[in-house]
């Protein structure tokens, strides 16, 4: 049996479950026509994204990004208040977090199992430390999950086994969910895509949110066009990185703000921009003090 709390679990309930077990899964935390809708915004792109090159991305997987150019329905979900608050506890000992990539993964008919990895992966195998969490991550069920039909898998007590450990498929547990739910999981606990034997899709929404310092998997300065970009919520273009991701991390031309650069200001780098950030917009003097 998994790690699962209700749709009622508050963010402290969920990141202290998040902290022990390295995942989490709430049960139906988006409704099945948000599910429903965001489905149908992607479709179009779904059925023209091509399979995975390698056997890590999955030749019967199709990985379709871009959602918040693709889909307005995830940027709702992308912004999820619980989901928001777990991730910025999860990843305080940055000053900022950011979006790191968003995409439904559609796992087809006849897929084998996903190798068991970590997310963390991502960075050249760099072996962060076990206290320090460097990612935040969600998969959110757009079909129902079944063991049958792929439904992602985690090995439990993973988290802290370090890089590069090579899990028997059999250690991964199904995260069987019903379409809405969503699995929480850190860039640490080895989990993977299971085989889907089913004769349906199984397919989900990818959302991954990491530290403001390291390079996002998903470029979202051009995978959202800037005109796009520029009638989107200030909020959410922050956490797309239209903010300094830390002191200086970011900033445009001669230190200016990159949110206020977007919209055709000149504004400095440090005048209050980041409202996810405990520290971003702090003077450098400051910035200089802090670091003893
Ligand atoms: O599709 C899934 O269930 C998991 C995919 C995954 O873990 C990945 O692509 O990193
Ligand atoms: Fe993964």
């Amino acid at each position: 049996m998994l790690n699962r709390l209700p749709n009622t679990a508050t963010v402290e309930e969920v990141s202290a479950s998040l902290k022990e077990h390295g995942y989490v899964i709430i049960d139906e935390l988006a409704s099945p026509e948000m599910m429903n809708k965001i489905a149908a915004e992607m479709e179009p792109h779904i059925l023209s994204t091509p399979f995975g090159e390698d056997s890590f991305l999955g030749a019967h997987t199709q990985r379709s990004g871009a959602m918040i150019a693709r889909s307005e329905t995830s940027r709702e979900l992308i912004m999820n208040p619980l989901v928001i608050g777990v991730a910025g506890k999860h990843l305080q000992s940055a000053s900022t977090f950011q979006l790191h990539l968003t995409q439904v993964i559609t796992v087809n008919p006849g897929a084998p199992a996903q190798v068991l990895h970590q997310d963390q992966l991502a960075w050249d195998f760099f072996p962060f430390p076990d206290d320090f969490e460097v990612q935040c991550n969600t998969l959110w069920a757009m079909t129902d999950y079944t063991a049958e039909n792929g439904a992602t898998r985690i090995v439990p007590g993973s988290q802290y086994a370090g890089v590069k450990q090579n899990y028997a498929p059999e250690a991964g547990v199904p995260a069987v969910m019903k379409k809405g739910s969503v699995l929480l999981y850190t860039g640490k606990i080895y989990h993977g895509a299971g085989a889907n034997q089913s004769d349906g899709v199984r397919q989900a929404i990818n959302i991954t949110y990491a530290v403001g310092w390291v390079r996002q998997e998903e470029n979202q300065y051009l995978s959202t066009p800037l005109e796009v970009a520029r009638t989107l919520p200030d909020d959410l273009l922050k956490l797309m990185g239209y903010q300094c991701g830390c002191f200086a991390m970011g900033y445009v031309r001669d230190f200016e703000d990159p949110l206020a650069y977007l919209k055709g200001s000149t504004e400095r780098r440090s005048s209050g921009f980041n409202a996810l950030s405990k520290t971003a917009n702090v003077s450098s003097v400051e910035y200089v003090k802090a670091l003893g």
